[in-house]
Order: C-alpha cells, then structure tokens, then sequence
C-alpha cells in the first residue's frame, strides 16, 4: 500500500473521522442523529449539525435547516422530529403512527406532505442558520438561503412568544420533556410525579433495541411521556390545555441567542435589527426574574403548574451563560458554580455533567441524570469565550475534541471517566467536534 492509501485506510485526523460520521448520517437532504437509535430528522439535533456541516459543506449545512423548516406547521411550530417515510414503522416508537401530525395536527396546520411530531425542540435554529451564513456568504447569498428562512424562522419564534408563554411571565414552557431536549433529567422528576403513566403493555420501546436498559430513561419514565403525547395529540395540539409546563432555562436561553441572531439576519437583509435586540433584552431580563436562583448559584426550571423553582441543578441552569448581556456579576456566580463541586469542570470532570455530582439522583451513565454530552459543552465552551473566560473555554474546548474522538463520537460520555456510552457514531458530536476544530 502506498503511504496516501494507507493514510485513508486508518485515518486518525479528527475532521475525517468526524466527516466519516456525518457523511454516514446523511440521508440526502439530511442528516440522522445516528443510524440506529434515531432514523429520522430531529429539529435541535439538526441546528447541531449544520453549525458543524459548514465546515464541510456550506450547501448541506443550508440543506440541513431548509428541509427541517420545509416542514414547519403553519401556526410556526418547527416539530421535533421529521419523519423519514423510507424507514419501517417500528424502527423508532413514537413513530409517524403514533402523532398522527397529518390529521390530528390538521387545525394547526402540520404539513399534508410529509409526517412529523407535534412537540417541539429547542430554538437554535436562528442561531444556527447565521452561523451557516457566514461560513459562505456568497453561496447564501446566490440561494437565497437567509430571505428564504427569515420568514419561517420568524414565525417560529412568534409560536413560542404567543402560544407558549404559559406562566403568563414572558417566558416560554415547554410541556414534554422530550421539547427540552434532556428527557430523563431529575428537573422533570417533581412535575412528571403528577402524571399518570400509559400502561407499560400499551407501547413498544423501540430504544431498548438498540440502547442498554440502564443507561436509557425507565419505563415509568416513559409511560409519562406517553401519557402527555397522547393528551396533547388528543387535544389536537392545541395549546394551554395540558398538565405538565415547565420554563426552561436552556431553551428560554436558546430563544433569545437564536432572537439576537434573527436580528443579525434581519440587518442583513436589509430590515432593522432594532426590535429584536430589545425583544432579547426583554426575555433575558424575564429570565433572571423568574429562574435566576442566587441559592443555588444558577438558574432553575420554574414548574408552572406548581408555581415553584425546581431545586434540581441541571446542565440547563449553566446555558444561560451564552448571553451576551448577562449581568457580570450573575455570570461570575455561573462560573464558580460550574467549577465548584456540583459539576467539577476543570476538577473531578472535564466534560460538563448534565446532572449535579452531589445530588441524590445522580447516576454516571443514566442519559441525562449525570453523563456529559456534547452539545451541552460546546454551549458552555461558547458561554465561556463569550464572557472571556479564555482559559476555561480553552479546556472546555480541548476535552470536547479530545473525548469525541477517543469514544467514537459517542451519544454521551461517563462525567468522570470519558467512557463511550449510548449510540456509536453520533451527529451533533461529530459536527460540534468539527466545528470546535477549527
Ligand atoms: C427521543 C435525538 C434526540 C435528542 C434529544 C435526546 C434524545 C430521545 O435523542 O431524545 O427519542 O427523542 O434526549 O435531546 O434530540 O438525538
């Protein structure tokens, strides 16, 4: 073999590998979180990839985000899964079957074409879609590719500002917990208690065919979230009805980078970015107001139907620190708290954990009661440069890279050891990797 062959045979550069990876995860027009464990488009998993895609190619990476907007419902909600009509029925649960988007999501306008969920997923597409943009201007500006989106990406957040602020304080909920994004997180324990779980008899876990048992939510996990899909699915995805809402810190936080990006997209165009600065300003000031705990040292979810913070410290609490007018002093008490003993960065861990090391429902490889995963550290690697901590990013940004690579792009990682756990071959590692990489 000569010397270039064999370099292609075992190649160790991590933008290869992690090239590898998206290239296997792409459908097409899109890009699967991983082959086996989730088939299909999923909404915040996507935004992930593209922000790494641009690296690659600038034209996927605007692929990505237009077909996931192509089906976005007509009251604006961007679903969280788009369903991926070549893959078989019982490949993933809930499937295609299970929401029902084309005739209970009727009233609220889910597209006839094509299949998708009717919760949501975080908003980091506004953000993504301008990071997309500046990685060629020129091609976005030849497809078009930001005038396209402002509309779609405006009336996604309009849903959120108009239907979802259920706490009445200016401030979005989710009511799943699979909208947050980190399903089985302890923060959910409290308001999910209240539910009555769907018989476990009445569904099949598909994840449990791919995924091992103790490193995946429970069962009464979830015959919750069953429980909820169905009444909101009942109800016609009509909003305000259900019993589970929650404000969220990571998504409110996500809103307003994705509300700040929207007005550089605006600006770009043409139109003015006033507004929607001021609207970002609004939002993180309901933030602060209503999930800053000085108690805790971070912020909490708000349980909406309980009216009280939730004294539970997630990941969630520390993504905040990606805005960029957070007073000072609050990001101080966020850095502290994440180098302290709660979640060790830079310590016992250099991966942030998902999960409180001291609290009582910490478990190392339970998805999200503990394990670090890697979204979440590129968003706090980003929170940090952002404020000027150079030389935490830095570390932060040294360990994403180096623990992608040696767990095989890795679903998520053990908080204390770097061991792989949950999917092999995992789309937004991959892509954040790269991106970190460059
Ligand atoms: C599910 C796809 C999704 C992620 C979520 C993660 C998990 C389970 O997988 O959700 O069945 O949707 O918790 O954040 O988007 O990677």
């Amino acid at each position: 073999l000569t010397a270039r062959a064999l370099s292609y045979a075992s190649p160790s550069a991590l933008p290869v590998r992690a090239a590898r990876v998206l290239d296997a995860n792409w459908t097409g027009a899109s890009t699967v979180p991983s082959r086996s464990l989730y088939p299909h488009q999923w909404s915040w998993d996507s935004a992930f990839i593209a922000i790494g895609l641009r690296h690659l190619s600038p034209l996927r990476a605007q692929t990505e985000l237009e077909t996931l907007l192509a089906a976005q419902w007509a009251d604006g909600r961007v679903p969280h899964i788009v369903f991926n009509p070549s893959v078989p029925l019982d490949a993933y649960f809930p499937g295609p079957d299970f929401w029902r988007s084309t005739t209970a999501g009727h009233a609220a306008g889910a597209p006839r074409t094509v299949q998708t969920s009717g919760i949501v997923q975080p908003p980091v597409h506004a953000l993504a879609a301008w990071l997309v943009h500046r990685a060629d201007p020129g091609l976005s500006h030849a497809r078009g590719f930001l005038a396209r989106l402002y509309p779609r990406l405006a009336a996604w957040h309009r849903y959120l500002l108009r239907c979802r602020d259920l706490g009445g304080g200016g401030l979005v909920s989710v009511v799943h917990p699979w909208e947050q994004g980190m399903d089985n997180s302890p923060c959910w324990d409290a308001p999910l208690a209240r539910i009555d779980p769907a018989p476990v008899r009445s569904f099949r876990r598909a994840d449990l065919d791919h995924g091992a048992p103790e490193d995946r939510p429970t069962d009464l996990d979830y015959g919750r979230y069953v429980r909820l899909a169905v009444e909101y699915r009942d109800v016609r995805y009509a909003d305000g009805h259900g019993e589970f809402a929650v404000e969220d810190p990571s998504f409110n936080a996500l809103l307003i980078a994705s509300e700040h990006a929207l007005a550089h997209i605006a600006a770009e165009l043409g139109a003015s970015a006033a507004a929607r600065h001021a609207r970002a300003e609004r939002l993180t000031s309901a933030l602060v107001e209503r999930l800053w705990s000085a108690e805790s040292g971070m912020f909490l979810c708000r349980d909406v139907s309980g009216g009280e913070l939730i004294p539970e410290r997630g990941v969630s609490g520390l993504v905040p620190l990606l805005l960029p007018t957070l007073p000072r002093e609050l990001v101080t008490v966020l850095v502290r708290t994440l180098t302290g003993p709660h979640f060790g960065l830079g310590g016992a861990t250099r991966l942030v954990p998902s999960y409180d090391l001291l609290g009582e429902a910490f478990d190392p490889h339970r998805y999200w009661r503990g394990p670090a995963w890697f979204n979440t550290g590129w968003l706090v690697e980003r929170g940090l440069r952002l404020h000027g901590e150079r030389a935490a990013a830095d570390a932060l940004g040294a360990a994403v890279l180096e623990l992608a690579e040696a767990s095989g792009f890795a679903e998520y990682v053990d908080p204390y050891t770097g061991e792989a756990c949950g999917a092999a071959g995992f789309g937004w590692t991959a892509a954040l990797a790269l991106d970190l990489h460059q």
